[in-house]
């Protein structure tokens, strides 16, 4: 089906250095996918790096960054279809941005303010999960819900590595399994939980082999490598639709900022290697593939970072224009009367 080149550890790859390590290409990609799949990422990019600034600025609360994550969300995201359901972590706060959601619906989530609490039926996005895992169970059985009422599509839940120690994470996937529920188990392995780094979160030497032991494929891709993203999404999606059942897939990157705002990560982050990491960060390896192939310009780079920039400023402003909540709403839905 797809070019795709095999790197360490069986680490599906695409995009290559320019140099010594050749690109390879998706079959079925238009140009319009690929800068579809640029801007994806540069409107992720320009929401993470603003979000920072933001919240020293006091604008939001904590925030989780995902700088370096963009290739992971936009390259999988493009393999859904509209009626397929997304169930985020916190690192995947603005995956909605990429299905119409506006920036200042997440900011508010961020802000702490009602106006985050997006309907997750208008946009097929569930609500952020910040407990760890506890959605991996959520969408499969969601997804199984789709199958038994014959309805097309799937889900796909994102968690990171430290999420494949949890209960929910291996009854999630043994569920999914037996039940061939239609998902996606989609493991951002950035190779940290906060300050826990995955050596000392498991002896498997892949997180993708632990899909064997429950009877699904496991797919190990290089998270810095939308279009390797994309594939082996889409690859897992037509596995779903054809009612095969779920697919694990392992991202593997390397975070390179911190764990959220509230985190230092100089007592226990190796610097040259996030500095190494930073300069081979997945929006920079695309646009370069871009230019190789003449699709992108300084022009487009600009006009799409530009238009980015806008859509932050009108959200931050549009948060910060919403009126003071009820506090009530605390405790609205959380008792009955
Ligand atoms: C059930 C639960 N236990 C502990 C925490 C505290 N906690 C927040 S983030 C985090 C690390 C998660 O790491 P990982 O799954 O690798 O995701 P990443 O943050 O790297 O994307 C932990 C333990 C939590 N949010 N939920
Ligand atoms: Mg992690």
């Amino acid at each position: 089906m797809a070019q795709v080149v095999p790197a360490e550890g069986d680490m599906r790859r695409v995009i290559g250095d320019g140099e010594a390590q050749p690109d390879g290409e998706v079959e079925g990609l238009t140009d319009q996918d690929l800068l579809e799949l640029y801007r994806a990422m540069v409107l992720l990019r320009t929401y993470d790096e603003r979000s920072v600034v933001y919240h020293r600025q006091g604008r939001i609360g904590t925030y989780a960054i995902f700088w370096g994550h963009e290739a992971m969300q936009a390259g999988s995201f493009h393999a859904l279809d509209r009626e397929d359901w997304i169930f985020p972590s916190y690192r995947e706060s603005a995956i909605g941005l990429l299905r119409g959601m506006p920036p200042e619906t997440v900011l508010a989530w961020w802000r702490g303010h009602p106006a985050g609490w997006w309907d997750p039926r208008e946009y097929g996005v569930a609500s952020i999960a910040v407990p760890i895992a506890t959605h991996v169970p959520h969408a499969v059985g969601f997804a199984w819900g789709k199958k038994l009422r014959g309805e097309n599509g799937c889900a796909i839940a994102y968690f990171g590595d430290g999420a494949t120690s949890e209960g929910a994470f291996h009854e999630g996937a043994n569920f999914a399994a037996v039940m061939r529920a239609p998902v996606v188990l989609f493991c951002n392995n950035n190779g940290w939980a906060i300050s826990t780094p995955v050596s000392a979160q498991t002896r498997a030497a892949t997180l993708a082999g632990k899909a064997a032991g429950y009877g699904m494929p496991g797919v190990r891709v290089d998270g810095g490598d939308v279009l390797a993203v994309f594939e082996a999404t889409r690859a897992a999606v037509a596995r779903a639709r054809a009612g095969e059942g779920p697919t694990l897939i392992e991202a593997v990157t390397y975070r390179c900022a911190p764990h959220a705002t509230a985190d230092d990560p100089s007592a226990y982050i190796d610097a040259e290697r996030v500095e190494a990491e930073r300069a081979n960060e997945c929006l920079g390896r695309y646009e370069r593939y871009l230019r190789r192939l003449g699709l992108l310009g300084d022009d487009l780079v600009e006009s799409i970072g530009g238009e980015a920039k806008e859509a932050m400023r009108a959200g931050i402003a549009a948060a910060e224009a919403l009126p003071e909540p009820d506090p009530d709403l605390v405790t609205r839905n959380a008792y009955a009367e």
